[in-house]
């Protein structure tokens, strides 16, 4: 342990997990660290939640708020939601215990885009946060923070934050040293162009800078992130990767877009892997990243030599990739840069830097508007919309994915019109399936629908998407964007009676 704490005052503030969470009232808000679920702690969570589960036990409510980068995985979501011990979220989640709260009505979510979550903290929109706790790799000799696995909100949480808890994660390399560009922009008025003109500079520090006075805990921790393994692509994601490939093949053909494209940016999940590993095997060379999320795919293109260099904000690495990058850590050293969230889902720097986005949804309409977050008919909550507002809004050329179908073929995912919005018509350029590709770019709502149900809805639904939308056509003659709401609304409700609730 000593040897990774340089620092003898940090040194002297060694406690077990359970000694740390004892420290934390209830009604605290809480920063963690943590996204998708790199880099989250893995003990004093946990050990709060076993408090709580103690406290409740004894006739006592204990809860606390947790602020995050994004989803945090089972030692922080799961341990303090499963304890039924969070009474509210920002700003994105991905666990069971956690949307089974926020879907119950336990948990207030507040569900943002990524790149609002630290200003609106430091505006002072949120409230106090009294707790940060945070993963490091270790302290050096001046006492500055080495990052871990992920960088997210982590820095404004150490700087808004009464008190720090920091775990210092043995098993996370050393070789993360140096990383990491953390800088965070001042806020209005004072904010200043931030000087990222391309995926590979750094304009920051490889470390956190913490008052010491307010750190009250160091524990010590040895546990690997805990990512879930991809699946191997299966044939409806590897047809979803082929036709973004063709698509950006044709793009370059057409002088649209540079031989080596432009910086590209993928979500999270299965498909966005299978695109990122499909480009191993495509003519693109001397490519770039520009993310929020690393997973297995981006890793294999670095390794390979396809892509030059990858900024992001967190190694969201199956267990698998975890081993691939611990044996090459020197070697990526000078390809990676993890920055706070703040910055690789900057707005202004992905409209300059013209960025490729591709992100999954769980349903679009025949318009391209996109829903990525809300199941059960637009009421119930999934994850979050995460970074893919950012992106999309911003984006050179913003792309969304999705198989055609859910739930083994019952549900469309493509509809008549979606039951919630998280991004426009206008924020959708390319919508992809694995039945096709509706390039939307430049044209009308009308021309949108018939690309759309032509190209990207299941057969067994398409009949029923285009009756619908000749039904509106004929009954709103002339309208830009014909509807049949009194329908669209039973519509709903009739197909999910007899194709399954959602
Ligand atoms: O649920 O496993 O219970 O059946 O949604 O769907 O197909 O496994 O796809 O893992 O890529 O997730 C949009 C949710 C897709 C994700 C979403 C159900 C489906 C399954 C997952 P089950 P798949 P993925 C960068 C960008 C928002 C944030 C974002 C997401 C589950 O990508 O959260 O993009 N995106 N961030 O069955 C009912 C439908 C459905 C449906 C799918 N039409 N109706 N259920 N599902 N379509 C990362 C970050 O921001 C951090």
């Amino acid at each position: 342990m000593s040897d990774r704490i340089l620092n003898a005052s940090f040194r002297s503030k060694i406690m077990s997990a359970d000694e740390a969470a004892a420290l934390i009232s209830s009604g605290a808000a809480i920063g963690s660290s943590g996204f998708t679920p790199a880099g989250a702690p893995k003990a004093v969570p946990v050990a709060l939640a076993k408090r709580a589960a103690a406290a409740r036990e004894a006739g006592e409510d204990f809860k606390v708020g947790v602020w995050t980068g994004a989803s945090t995985g089972p030692s922080v979501d799961g341990a303090i939601a499963g304890a039924g011990a969070m009474s509210f979220r920002m700003p994105y989640q991905g666990d069971t215990n956690c949307r089974k709260g926020i879907n119950s009505g336990e948990i207030d979510y507040v569900d943002m885009h990524l790149s609002h979550a630290a200003p609106f903290a430091a505006a002072g929109f949120l409230g106090k946060l009294d707790y940060a706790i945070i993963e490091i790799v270790g302290v050096t000799e001046d006492g500055r923070l080495i990052p871990s696995t992920s960088v997210g909100n982590n820095a404004t949480w150490i700087d808004l934050a009464d008190k720090v808890i920091l775990e210092v994660n043995e098993f996370q390399t050393t070789d993360l040293e140096g990383m990491h560009d953390i800088y965070r922009p001042a806020m209005p008025p004072h904010r200043l162009p931030i000087p990222i003109v391309k995926p590979s500079d750094r304009i920051g520090e490889p470390c956190f800078r913490v008052d010491p006075k307010k750190v009250v805990a160091v524990v010590n921790t040895n546990a690997s992130d805990i990512c879930a393994p991809f699946t191997p692509a299966d044939q409806t994601s590897q047809t979803i990767a082929n036709n973004i490939l063709e698509f950006l093949t044709h793009e370059v053909k057409k002088g649209r877009l540079p031989q080596n494209l432009l910086p590209l940016q993928s979500g999270v999940g299965n498909v966005a892997n299978a695109v990122m590993a499909g480009l191993q095997h495509g003519a693109f060379e001397h490519l770039t990243a520009y993310t929020e999320v690393l997973q297995d795919g981006t890793l294999d293109l670095l390794l390979s030599g396809k892509l030059d260099c990858a900024s992001t904000t967190s190694l969201t690495f199956s267990p698998e990739a975890q081993a691939k990058f611990l044996a090459n850590s020197k070697a990526l050293k000078s390809k990676i840069i993890l920055r706070p969230q703040e910055l690789s889902n900057n707005p202004e720097l992905i409209r300059r830097m013209g960025l490729i986005t591709m992100n999954a949804l769980i349903e679009a309409d025949i318009y391209g508007n996109v829903n990525s977050t809300h199941i059960q008919q637009g009421t119930a909550m999934m994850n979050g919309i995460g970074g893919s507002g950012d992106f999309a809004r911003n984006a050179y050329i913003s792309m969304f994915m999705t198989p055609s179908t859910a739930k083994g073929g019952a549900i469309s995912c493509i509809m008549p019109m979606v039951t919630h919005v998280d991004h426009t018509e206008h924020d959708v350029h390319v919508l992809v399936t694995e039945q096709g590709l509706a390039d939307l770019r430049g044209l009308s709502p009308k021309k949108r629908a018939k690309l759309i149900i032509e190209n990207c809805a299941h057969p067994k639904f398409r009949p029923a998407l285009q009756e619908y939308y000749d039904r509106a056509l004929r009954l709103s003659p002339g309208k830009h964007t014909p509807h049949l709401l009194e329908e669209v609304y039973s519509f709903m409700p009739r197909w999910f009676a007899e194709h399954g609730e959602k």
